[in-house]
């Protein structure tokens, strides 16, 4: 990361704390957007509970003294700060090149609120413009998901992370699937997931209320589903 695309994404994380009141339960996102807003979060000092989307975003939350908690402790979420890969003019998301997503997909839909934070960069016209869609899968099931999402008529590939194959959070794989444009993304999501062995997919229907577009100039502006 540039350090330009740091500065950005700092500005977008302070800019984020004006959603945030003492005493509000917080989701914690994962990714670098979703750091950044940690970050601020924490050197704000403000006196609030953080849900974790993932293992790393919980070790930084604790580091800067956030109190984390968990959806059996509080299973109502305030507001929830994220990031994603891809945002289309109706807010529909394509997340999950962390390989948070299904955690992600938990926590944004035990949120009150929802806010995406990404760089312009992220927008599209129409979801799956840069090609990826994440599926998570239990590693038992994955030959047959892999098979199963080929008869959909998209490739996929087992991500790796340094040599071997990436493990999410939750013990399980990725299969990061090859889309050229989704015409119906809700569509593609309830297909994958009816495969047998398929935890969740990067694809978030209807989950943003709004989101946070950082310019390169710096400036912000809030971007309402359309
Ligand atoms: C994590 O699994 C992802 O969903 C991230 O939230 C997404 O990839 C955006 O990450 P960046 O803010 O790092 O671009």
């Amino acid at each position: 990361m540039t350090s330009d695309v740091r500065d950005i994404l700092d500005t977008l994380g302070r800019y984020a704390l004006r959603y945030v009141r003492p005493q509000m339960t917080i989701g914690l996102g994962t990714g670098r957007a979703a750091s950044a807003f940690i970050n601020a979060l924490g050197h704000s000092l403000l006196a609030v509970h953080g849900i974790p989307t993932s293992k790393g975003s919980e070790d930084l939350a604790r580091s800067l003294g956030i109190e984390v908690a968990s959806l059996s402790d509080l299973a109502r979420i305030d507001i929830d700060f994220d990031g994603a890969d891809e945002v289309d003019p109706h807010l529909n998301l394509i997340k999950g090149a962390g390989g948070a997503l299904v955690r992600e997909k938990i926590v944004a839909a035990s949120s009150k609120r929802f806010f995406v934070l990404v760089t312009e960069d992220k927008l599209v016209k129409k979801l799956g413009a840069r090609g990826i869609v994440p599926v998570e899968v239990v590693p038992f099931g994955a030959p047959l998901a892999a098979r199963q999402i080929s008869a959909l008529g998209l490739k996929s590939k087992l991500r790796q992370h340094e040599g071997a194959d990436f493990v999410s959070d939750n013990g399980n794989l990725i299969l990061d699937c090859a889309v050229k444009g989704i015409s119906n993304p809700a569509r593609l999501d309830r297909d994958l997931r009816s495969i047998p062995g398929v935890v969740g997919t990067g694809i978030f229907v209807g989950f943003a209320t709004a989101a946070l577009v950082a310019t390169k100039s710096g400036a912000i502006r809030m971007m309402k589903p359309r």
